[in-house]
Parts: C-alpha cells; structure tokens; sequence
C-alpha cells in the first residue's frame, strides 16, 4: 500500500522518539514497542490487501476495519529512526476482526508480525476509541529510573507515596503529569493480565508503571506520548540522585505543591 502524507508524517514522529528512546539507553534489543491509531486517515482497498500476509487472530468486534502502525515483535526499535518500513508494519483489521492483512512494512523482513504487547495496545486503541478522545499512539518503553523505583520497597508498591514523592521535585512534573502515574503489579510480559491493567489504569492516570519492567504512556502523537514518560523519568531520576548522594529529598512543600493547582 502506498501511504499518504498524513501517516508518513506520523510515522516520521515515530522515527523521531525512537532515537531519543535510543539515546536514554530505554530501548535495547527488542525493548519496547509503539503503535499509532491510523483509523480513518486512509482508505484500504481491497487492491491494497491482493497478496498481502493475512493473520488469523480472534480480536474484540469492536475492532472491526481498524488500520494500526504497529512495530514488530522481536525487532530492534533503533532501526525505526531509518528503517521503519523494515521492522514496522501496518495491518489492517478484517470486517469480522477476526484476523488481519499486513498491507505495509516488513521490506526485506517477511517474518514480520507485531510486537508481543499487541494485546496491550489493541485494547487501549479501542478504549480510547470508546472515550472519544484524541490520543493515537501508545508507547511503551523501558525508562531506567522509572523501572528502578519500581524495585524500591516501599514506593515501588505505593501509588499514593510513589506520586507524592514524584510530584514534588519540581513543579512542572505536577503539571505535565497531572492524572500521575499508576503501578501495574508485575505480570507476564504479553499477557492479557497486564493489558487489563494498563486500560483500567489509564483511565485515570497519566502513565501506567508496569513494576520491574518498564512503562506506557498514549498522547496524541509519538512526541506527546514519549514527552509523558519523560517527564515521569525526570522526576525519578532527580529522586534517585539525592538518595544517591545520601539524603531523602525534602520534595516541595505541601503549600508549594498547592501553589501549583492553578496550572492544572
Ligand atoms: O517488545 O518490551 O514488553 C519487547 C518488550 C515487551
Ligand atoms: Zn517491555
């Protein structure tokens, strides 16, 4: 299929964001995986599937004739920055959502099927389809410092504490997080387990942490979905520097953080 200018924009987005996730060290090997909502930006006919991989895959009806930008499973995210018609594809879901054709992507890569974490973004696609709301891409990633508070005993299993504690070690995490961040409690990488959590999590929440192993975010571009998890990972950072260096940080004070309320 021949792409539109609309979606090569989009997908130059994604190529932009997967250098930065490079450069921040959150992308080795296989890690992480994006997806982007093309539904209604481009007409797929039935020419564009003639000879095209079709995969049987039973999905929610709901998903009936959705159009996604979806990396592939096992493919190093690095080579999106040049090569995203290699290890990136598009699919296009059947009337029947009962499996769907590769319509692009996967030159030189006939092996080509989606990322492992499929089921994760299919279900927050379709909720956010349900919601109305503008957001098209949903990122996941593996942040370092964000997975390293994960592990911490006590924030790594306190929500409450974990926000708190982010928030305060500067003002623009509170406004550019505003919903915070929610802990999915480990599960298997892949599972329906884990994609529940993150739909019933991003319900209320800005990023969802997946405990020891990284995190997910969704905005309405690659750039606005990556700009949350690295707000997020600011924070964390900042906070592990200072018990790096030996003391708890004092965080904003509760009025400071008050203070902030008219930015949100
Ligand atoms: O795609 O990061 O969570 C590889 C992963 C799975
Ligand atoms: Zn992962």
């Amino acid at each position: 299929m021949l792409i539109n200018q609309t979606i090569a924009n989009e997908i130059s987005k994604v190529s932009e964001i997967a250098a930065y996730l490079w450069q921040r060290e959150w992308a080795e090997r296989n890690a992480g995986n994006i997806s982007v909502n093309l539904t209604g930006l481009q007409n797929v006919s039935s020419k564009d599937k003639e000879n095209k991989k079709y995969i049987e895959c039973l999905m929610p009806e709901e998903a009936s004739d959705m159009l996604l930008f979806i990396t592939g499973t096992g493919e190093r995210l690095r080579e999106l920055v040049n090569l995203p018609e290699k290890v990136a594809c598009i699919i296009s879901i059947d009337h029947q959502a009962k499996g769907y054709h590769i319509v692009w992507g996967g030159i030189d890569n006939p092996g080509i099927l989606p990322t492992s974490e499929f089921i994760s973004h299919l279900l927050i696609h379709l909720f956010n389809t349900s919601q109305n709301n503008t957001h098209r891409c949903v990122l996941h990633t593996h942040p370092i410092e964000l997975i390293a508070l994960s592990h911490h005993p006590e924030l790594g299993h306190n929500e409450a504490k974990l926000n708190k504690a982010l928030w305060s070690m500067l003002p623009e995490i509170r406004v550019f997080i505003p919903k915070g961040i929610c802990i999915a409690p480990y599960e298997l990488p892949g599972s329906l387990a884990l994609a529940k959590h993150t739909t019933e999590g991003l319900n209320n929440h800005s990023i969802v942490l997946w405990s020891k192993h990284g995190a997910l975010a969704t905005g309405k571009d690659a750039l606005e979905a990556f700009d949350f998890i690295d707000v997020a990972n600011k924070a964390a950072k900042i906070y592990l520097k200072c018990l790096q260096a030996g003391f708890i940080p004092e965080g904003m004070s509760e009025e400071q953080m008050k203070g902030l309320e008219i930015f949100l």
